[in-house]
Formats: C-alpha cells, sequence, structure tokens
C-alpha cells in the first residue's frame, strides 16, 4: 500500500503524546453492521424520525423494537474488524487516548478497547422508563411482543439517544474534553452530520489538534481535516498501527 500519511502525519504519529478518536457506523460496516446512510443504509428502509425518537417509540413500540431486534440480532452474530483491533492497538501506544463512538454496537469494547466513550448508548442496554429499572440482558422479544419491567410493569425502551434527547451528559463532556485537550484527532467511518457528535473533530482543530479523516468518502469533515485518507478503515487504520514507533503489525493485535 502506497504511503498514506504525509511525512507531516507519520511525524505527529511518533510525537504524539494524547491521541483521540472519533467513529461512527463507517468502522463497523466491514463488520457487516449496515451504515445509516449508505447506499443500503439503514435509513434507506426505515426514516429515523419513524424510528429513532421517542414518539415514535410511545406510538409504535411494537414497530421501533423489531427494528432495534433486527439490529441486535445482526450484531449478536458478527466481530469487530481489524479496523476496531486497530484502534485497539492505538490505546495500547499513546500515553494518553481517549475513544469516542457514535455506535451502539458495542464492537469497541468486543475488540478490547477499555476506556470507550459511548456518546449515543449501547444497544445491549435496556430500561424501564417509569422506573428506570436496567435490563442487561434482555431476550430478543418475538415480532410484535414489546417487553414490559417486572418490577412496575412500565415500557422498556433500548438505552439508545434518539433524535431530539440529550446526550449522556457525563459521556459528552468527556468527549469535548477529549477533543479540546488531545493533539492528534482522528475522525473515523462517520458522516460528519449528527450533532453534537460531528462537532468534535472541528472542536479539536480549534484547539490546536492534527486531525486525521479516515472514509471511504469525503465528508463536511474533509474541508478542515489536515489529512483525509480515502478508504476503508479496515485496511488503513491497520497501515497506520503498522507505522507507529512501537511499529505492531495486524497478526498481534488482532
Ligand atoms: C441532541 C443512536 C439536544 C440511535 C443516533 C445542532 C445541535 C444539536 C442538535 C441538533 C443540531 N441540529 C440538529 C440537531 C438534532 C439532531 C441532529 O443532529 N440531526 C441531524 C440529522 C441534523 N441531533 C440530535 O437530536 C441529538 N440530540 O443534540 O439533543 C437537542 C435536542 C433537541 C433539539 C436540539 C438539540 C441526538 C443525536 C443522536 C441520534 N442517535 N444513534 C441508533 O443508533 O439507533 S444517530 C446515528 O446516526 C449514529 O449514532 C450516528 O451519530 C449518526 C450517523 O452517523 P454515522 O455514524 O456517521 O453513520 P452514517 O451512515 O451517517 O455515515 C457512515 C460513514 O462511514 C459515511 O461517511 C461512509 O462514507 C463511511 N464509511 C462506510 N464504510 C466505511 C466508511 N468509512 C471508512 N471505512 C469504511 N469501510
Ligand atoms: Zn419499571
Amino acid at each position: 500500500m502506497t504511503a498514506l500519511l504525509s511525512k507531516k502525519g507519520i511525524q505527529k504519529l511518533t510525537s504524539t503524546k494524547h491521541a483521540a478518536v472519533l467513529t461512527g457506523a463507517g468502522i463497523s460496516s466491514e463488520s457487516g453492521v449496515p451504515t445509516f446512510r449508505g447506499k443500503n443504509g439503514l435509513w434507506k428502509k426505515f426514516k429515523p424520525e419513524e424510528l429513532a425518537n421517542f414518539n415514535a417509540f410511545i406510538s409504535n413500540p411494537e414497530l421501533v423494537w423489531e427494528w432495534y431486534n433486527y439490529r441486535k440480532k445482526l450484531i449478536s452474530e458478527i466481530r469487530p474488524n481489524p479496523g476496531h483491533f486497530a484502534i485497539k492497538a492505538f490505546e495500547d501506544h499513546f500515553e494518553k487516548f481517549n475513544l469516542i463512538t457514535q455506535n451502539i454496537d458495542g464492537l469497541h469494547k468486543l475488540a478490547g478497547n477499555k476506556n470507550v466513550i459511548e456518546l449515543h448508548g449501547n444497544i445491549h442496554r435496556s430500561y424501564c422508563i417509569d422506573c428506570g429499572k436496567v435490563y442487561l440482558k434482555l431476550k430478543i422479544s418475538k415480532k410484535g411482543k414489546i417487553p414490559y419491567c417486572d418490577d412496575c410493569g412500565g415500557l422498556i425502551r433500548p438505552d439508545v439517544v434518539w433524535f431530539g434527547e440529550m446526550l449522556p451528559q457525563k459521556a459528552l463532556s468527556e468527549a469535548f474534553r477529549a477533543a479540546e485537550e488531545c493533539d492528534l484527532f482522528f475522525s473515523i467511518g462517520t458522516s460528519g452530520i449528527v450533532q453534537p457528535a460531528a462537532s468534535l473533530p472541528a472542536i479539536a482543530k480549534r484547539h490546536g489538534a492534527y486531525l486525521i479523516e479516515v472514509n471511504i468518502e469525503y465528508t463536511p469533515i474533509s474541508a478542515i481535516a489536515d489529512e483525509s485518507l480515502l478508504g476503508k478503515s479496515g485496511e488503513i487504520l491497520p497501515w497506520i498501527v503498522s507505522h507507529l514507533p512501537s511499529g505492531k503489525n495486524m497478526q498481534e493485535i488482532t
């Protein structure tokens, strides 16, 4: 593979003490998780306003649970890909490292990353909308069936952030802090559309970080990135790992 990063980019890999990464659905696409806006994206079949918002859930919990159960089942059958394992190698390499994800699939933790800032929640967690009881091992309910709380009978929902809902305060402030303090920020596999997550690369850049984007196409982030590496994260990230001073190759880390 030809050199992907510029000399300055390679130099940054060596000199950086504090790196931060923002991932979106693109990093999981090579594991088989459909993205939201890609050609066979989730939003093609469904509309976010119909599914990923609280009113949609209250008016049609069966449909929304059908959608999340479909995604939960799909995610339960897949594995992290080399892109996820490369980010685990980032965490091992950099003195200070923050991983911020918009994804709810839990694949970063499965790949071994210890600290994952989940901006939009986690599909493997649910909670009762009345008493707040958390359910970690909720079974996939039969089509048309919806789960109710065994403590109070309230409706159970996926523990994910829907459009129009606030992001978890702790996760959001950790993400903003990481973007403000890091020396090197990677934006990986995200279309850079959904706020406030999409503002993190610009915040990092404004605070002096070197901004590297990895995506199969240009996005609004490309306009401010120091380097936009066009290609699959499952190929580009292992290349970057092999150019870290610790220079592991992928066999050692998958
Ligand atoms: C909120 C969880 C306060 C659920 C999701 C300005 C400020 C604040 C809010 C807003 C604002 N303007 C508008 C809003 C409202 C809204 C918003 O941003 N709307 C957008 C559509 C304009 N934001 C919110 O509602 C947020 N809440 O801010 O609360 C508030 C409240 C009310 C009013 C104002 C403020 C909550 C947003 C969270 C929504 N939840 N997910 C679930 O998953 O079911 S969003 C979901 O979509 C993802 O989590 C992710 O964040 C987002 C999609 O993005 P991506 O991950 O980027 O995926 P996408 O498919 O778009 O792109 C994939 C990319 O990968 C592509 O670029 C592709 O080229 C690339 N790719 C594909 N394959 C590969 C690859 N790259 C590399 N390698 C590959 N192999
Ligand atoms: Zn309850």
